[in-house]
């Protein structure tokens, strides 16, 4: 038996304004900078962060149990109790297509099969939430969109390893100007709930329209942990059935996604009446894809969530071609 960590978040802020005790850090997740070279995993999420804040953020999550470091082929991650959090950095350009599959496919699966045996190698094994970064992700290349590329790897390591879709993490895939491939990800000794939302089709069963292997994610999932429910939303756009809506109009993006979060909030409130959910409760993070739509974002955010709520905003490619703006969020019950 592990013992029962609890898992902390500190939400977004500058580097050196919170104190935090070293080794209960799990894990750091920087906004607008490479900062690799740490003493515990670190994703760096080269996004440009808009808005006032500074040019870089960190948000941590930690635990209540000292943690320990470890190192698996190319996962950095550190686990404490019945929690691990790990970060995956690769280069692209250290791998080369073979036999029908592009570079960015081979690094996927390869990424997500090493993932899935650490888990296994510590017993580890449920998926909680899962970031993904790709440079360049709407880019067609050897015919095929780079997202789709991504997917087909990401889903032969999800067949190759007896992981069904339909139990999949929360995730997000959101694309960078440049440099690395970034994955991250939190993971358990106790399963996490998916949560579907009946407003849209599973990603797991889209039709072939949006790639030829669907993405593995789930739309949220629920973690009970140490009498705490946290919740992950999943990235979340403008979506209904499986069609993008309101193409072009990206306050109205921004207000069909809020729907979209709305029903996941009632389908996870119904899974654990006791303390519900709220979409003021949660901590935000919205991807733009064009910057100079950060103002009219901000209005829509505000205007549903009010002045209090605690968001970041920064500038980012979407897996969709005609998606501008995606919601991603977390928080506990
Ligand atoms: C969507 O709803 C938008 O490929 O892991 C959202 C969350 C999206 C996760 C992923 C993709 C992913 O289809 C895109």
């Amino acid at each position: 038996m592990y013992p029962d960590t609890r898992l902390h978040y500190t939400p977004p802020h500058p580097p050196g304004s919170v104190a935090l005790t070293h080794e209960q850090i799990l894990g750091i997740c920087r906004l607008g900078l490479d900062d690799q070279h740490q003493p515990w995993p670190v994703q760096s999420v080269l996004m440009p962060v808009l808005g006032p804040a500074t040019a870089s953020l960190q948000e941590v999550w930690h635990t209540s149990l000292p943690a320990q470091d470890g190192r698996f082929g190319d996962v950095h991650y550190r686990r404490a109790g019945n929690l691990l959090f790990g970060v995956i950095t690769l280069e692209e350009a250290q791998f080369a297509g073979q036999d029908g599959s592009t570079a960015l496919q081979t690094l996927a699966e390869r990424a997500y099969r090493q993932l899935f045996a650490l888990l296994e190698q510590q017993q580890c094994l449920h998926l909680w939430r899962v970031w993904n970064y790709i440079p360049r992700i709407n880019v067609e290349e050897h015919g095929m969109e780079r997202y789709r590329q991504f997917n087909i790897g990401r889903h032969q390591a999800f067949a190759g390893s007896q992981r069904p879709v339909h139990g999949s993490p929360a995730a997000c895939a959101l694309g960078t100007a440049s440099g690395p491939v970034s994955i991250a990800f939190l993971a358990a000794n106790s399963a996490a709930l998916p949560i579907e939302n009946p407003r849209q089709v599973s990603a797991f069963a889209y039709p072939q329209q949006y790639g030829p292997v669907s993405p593995t994610f789930s739309r949220a999932a629920l973690a009970g942990q140490s009498g705490t429910q946290w919740l992950f939303i999943s990235g979340t756009a403008s979506i209904v059935g499986h069609l993008t809506v309101h193409v072009g109009d990206v306050a109205a993006q921004t207000a069909e996604t809020f729907a979209n979060i709305a029903i996941l909030l009632e389908q996870a409130n119904r899974q654990q009446p006791r303390q519900p959910f709220t979409l003021a409760g949660l901590d935000y993070r919205v991807y733009i894809r064009h910057a100079a739509d950060y103002p009219a974002v901000r209005a829509a955010v505000l205007a549903r969530l009010g002045e209090d709520s605690r968001v970041v905003y920064v500038q980012a490619d979407i897996c969709r071609a005609d998606l501008l703006v995606e919601i991603e969020a977390q928080g506990t019950g």
